[in-house]
């Protein structure tokens, strides 16, 4: 399957074809040589990329030269192309190398290689346009919360409110002493609650405090109570007029929720709450470390 991911990854080689050709490969005229082209290696990882992001395909394509030819002939045709015909023209040139040395130097000479990517990119675009505007609303971020200029961030904190270790002690360390004073007013947050503060010295002007589980094993109304943080803060979130918010993975750290589940039930229940209300404009999931950041873009992108 090809995911936006996936294109994103192949689109980052587009600067190289975009460069003289000649640095993407040489000709050594040794006629001991059985393939004079030498390529580069960025261009050698850019042909391993096509092959992992499903780029190159598993077809007949020398049926398919004479369909291929059409395209040479007549370039512009492929600014009208779809994905499969870009994956068969793909795979057409980088196979064909195999058997007649220096194909692929020629697409690249031609601005064929380029001319393909270009459509890619623009079909890449229509990905984005096309997804549902809830989901273009969701934001994955790798950093640290206390530094998102968003009207409110997300803490997650314990039961108590009276600040704690990782991203509770961030935000508190960041927002400043009135913010504890502030949570000693609160009386606490029962698991799954969410309660509102001031954001002091953060660039953001709330600290919505959330508790989640502590994982159990998941026998525990782990999963619902996990949602609540979600649902209560995005509720709390339009109490206030906020717009834009930040969310920490809740639970996923001292807490021990498993990553993958603890994400998946966080898009489930943003985008339920941004398709059925247009009041929230951002929502920005903050990873702190990749693992997090990986396994969020991979679960955006499922949706
Ligand atoms: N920005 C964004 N994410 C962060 C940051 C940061 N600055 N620092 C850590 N994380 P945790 P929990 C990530 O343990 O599991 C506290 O002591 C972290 O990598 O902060 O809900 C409270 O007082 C992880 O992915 O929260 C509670 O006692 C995620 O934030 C308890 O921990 C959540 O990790 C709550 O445990």
């Amino acid at each position: 399957m090809i995911t936006p991911d996936g294109l994103d990854r192949i689109l980052a080689f587009m600067p190289i074809f975009e460069r003289p050709s000649a640095s993407l490969y040489e000709v050594r005229p040794d006629l001991s040589m059985m393939d004079p082209y030498v390529y580069a290696p960025e261009f050698t990882q850019f042909i391993q990329g096509l092959y992992r992001e499903n780029l190159v395909i598993d077809f007949n394509w020398v049926a398919w030269k004479d369909e291929a030819a059409k395209y040479l002939k007549n370039s512009s045709q492929i600014n009208s192309a779809d994905l499969e015909t870009l994956q068969k023209l793909i795979t057409t040139h980088v196979r064909a190398d195999r058997f007649n040395s220096g194909h692929l130097a020629q697409m690249v000479e031609s601005g064929h290689i380029l001319a393909i990517l270009r459509r890619l990119a623009t079909i890449r675009g229509q990905m984005d346009a096309s997804r549902p505007d809830s989901q273009q609303r969701i934001r994955v971020i790798q950093g640290d919360i206390t530094c998102q200029r968003v009207d409110a961030l997300v803490n997650a904190a314990k039961e108590s409110l009276l600040g704690g270790g990782g991203v509770d002690g961030a935000i508190h360390r960041a927002a400043g002493p009135e913010l504890l004073a502030e949570c000693r007013t609160l009386g606490g947050c029962p698991t799954g609650q969410a309660k509102i503060t001031q954001g002091y010295n953060l660039p953001s002007q709330w600290v919505i405090h959330t508790v989640g589980p502590v994982w159990q094993g998941g026998q525990h109304n782990e999963d619902e109570l996990l949602a609540c943080c979600y649902r209560n803060s995005l509720a709390l979130a339009v109490a206030h007029s906020i717009r834009t918010l930040a969310f920490p993975a809740i639970s996923t750290g001292v807490y021990g929720f498993p990553l993958e589940r603890a994400t998946r039930i966080a898009m489930a229940e943003v985008t339920t709450f941004l398709s059925r209300s247009a009041f929230v404009e951002e929502v920005r999931f903050i990873c702190f470390g990749d693992e997090a950041h990986q396994v969020y873009k991979a679960t955006l992108s499922t949706l």
